[in-house]
């Protein structure tokens, strides 16, 4: 099978290069020229285990080209992103989608089959994609298959979850359902769930807004454990032993391009229906200003002016930044607190991140941990030696106790303790 993959970014490149490795002749698109210049190279313009030596592996075996433009092929994949646009509720912006839509359409042939992959509002494959295949003169169902088959990898761990987990093949009608099931069948181990496109869609949506809404619910137990002094960490922890209870891990909030995302293109189809989806982004929006505020407190008993961030990755182990709220509790710092604001992050690469440790924490007052990467879990207590006072307030809960330093996190953190203690 012919195949060509438009969006080579953290999805549709791990995808083109897994058919590729199956066997398959694959095209991927991108309209950045640099990313389709470094993969002509062979080189993988981003951070995920394996991926370099998938793509190399493809690459050797001719199965996997990278250019600008659009050509004939059996099967389409659309992977590009969908932000959120900047109207009331944030709805689903489908710019991307639609312009990798038109793209193709030019190229498009009686039995292809176009799959979009990319995350989009419910009913976005009925009521937008269709119309424009169809006005191109094509019946879908019978000329053309049209899916809707979201990803539900996780970052860090693309490769292995694109086989093993289960996939959703929403098809606009039983027969575009089959041939989505033809594709996926050539590497997917795990079930191939068959749907309609637009139940497909929602599924994806709520299966993120699923785990945001518990999130809220861990994030605002923080708060309610630092009104009443009670360390809701430990709370969480044992809560979590009854078998029927699964609360998630607080922390400074919610990024990456899903969780933060994906409810408000829920929200934006039915507002007056989804007050508690609201609520709960309203909640993990609000934790980097209550880290903020903590912080405030600490830096005011230790008449501090220098703060350390480790990590500014939206989750551990990736070098991922989009929707982290490290950088809305680092701006914060640096323009409202006005802090000596140092940043450090081992996994991503920028001007104003130190890559140095020891630099990073010299003459600091307070050492702020947002991202639980590895690295951070074994952090080396010689070279936190040089700080000026050696207070850590760890929202991930990763920091091993130390008596050497005073270590704060989400659960003892307290309101008595920050104006008594
Ligand atoms: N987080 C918490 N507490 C938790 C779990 C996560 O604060 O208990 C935070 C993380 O630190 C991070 C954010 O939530 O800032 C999101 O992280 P995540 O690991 O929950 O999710 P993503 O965005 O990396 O990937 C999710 C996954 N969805 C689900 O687990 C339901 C993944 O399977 C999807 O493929 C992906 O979204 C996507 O593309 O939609």
């Amino acid at each position: 099978m012919k195949i060509l993959t438009i969006g080579l970014g953290y999805i549709g490149l791990p995808t083109a290069v897994m058919f590729a490795n199956y066997g398959q002749e694959v095209i991927g698109v991108d309209v950045k020229k640099e990313v389709v210049a470094s993969l002509q190279n062979g080189r993988v313009h981003l951070e995920e285990p394996g991926l370099q030596t998938a793509l190399s592996e493809a690459i050797r075996l001719g199965n996997f080209k990278a250019q600008t433009n659009v050509e004939n092929a059996d099967t389409f994949i659309v992977a590009v992103p969908t932000p959120n646009k900047k109207d009331q509720y944030m709805s689903c912006d489908l710019t991307y989608v639609i312009s990798a839509v038109n793209s193709l359409i030019p190229y498009l042939q009686k039995g292809n089959t176009v799959i979009i992959e990319s995350t989009i509002a419910p009913r976005t494959t009925n009521d937008i994609i269709m119309p424009m295949i169809e006005e191109a003169g094509f019946k879908v169902g019978q000329d053309i298959f049209l899916v809707h088959c979201p990803e539900r990898v996780l970052p860090g761990q693309i490769l292995n979850e694109l086989r093993t987990n289960n996939r959703i093949i929403g098809g606009v009608t039983p027969a575009c359902v089959e041939a989505g099931k033809k594709v996926y069948g050539i590497f997917v181990e795990g079930e191939l769930i068959t749907s309609s496109a637009t139940a497909a869609e929602l599924s994806k949506l709520m299966e993120n807004t699923y785990r945001d809404v518990n999130i809220a619910l861990a994030n605002e137990l923080v708060k309610v454990g630092y009104e009443l002094d009670i360390d809701s960490l430990e709370v969480i922890e044992m809560a979590n032993k009854h078998p029927r209870v699964n609360i998630h891990q607080p922390g400074p909030g919610v990024g990456g391009h899903c969780l933060a995302v994906d409810p408000y293109f829920i929200i934006a189809e039915a507002p007056e229906q989804t007050p508690l989806i609201q609520q709960a982004r309203a909640i993990n929006t609000s934790m980097p200003n209550f880290v903020v505020d903590k912080i405030n407190n600490i830096m005011s008993k230790n008449n501090g002016k220098k703060v350390t961030i480790l990590g500014v990755a939206y989750k551990g182990n990736v070098d991922d930044i989009r929707e982290s709220p490290a950088l809305k509790i680092i701006d914060q710092l640096k323009q409202e607190n006005n802090y000596e604001v140092s940043v450090f992050d081992p996994h991503v690469k920028q001007d104003w991140i130190e890559d140095n440790l020891d630099h990073a924490v010299e003459n600091s007052d307070l050492l702020v941990v947002l991202t639980d990467h590895n690295e951070f879990k074994i952090i080396d207590r010689d070279a936190l030696k040089t700080m000026k006072h050696r207070w850590i307030l760890d929202t991930k809960n990763i920091i091993q106790p130390d008596t050497d330093m005073t270590l704060l996190n989400l659960g003892n953190i307290s309101k008595r303790t920050m104006i008594n203690g």
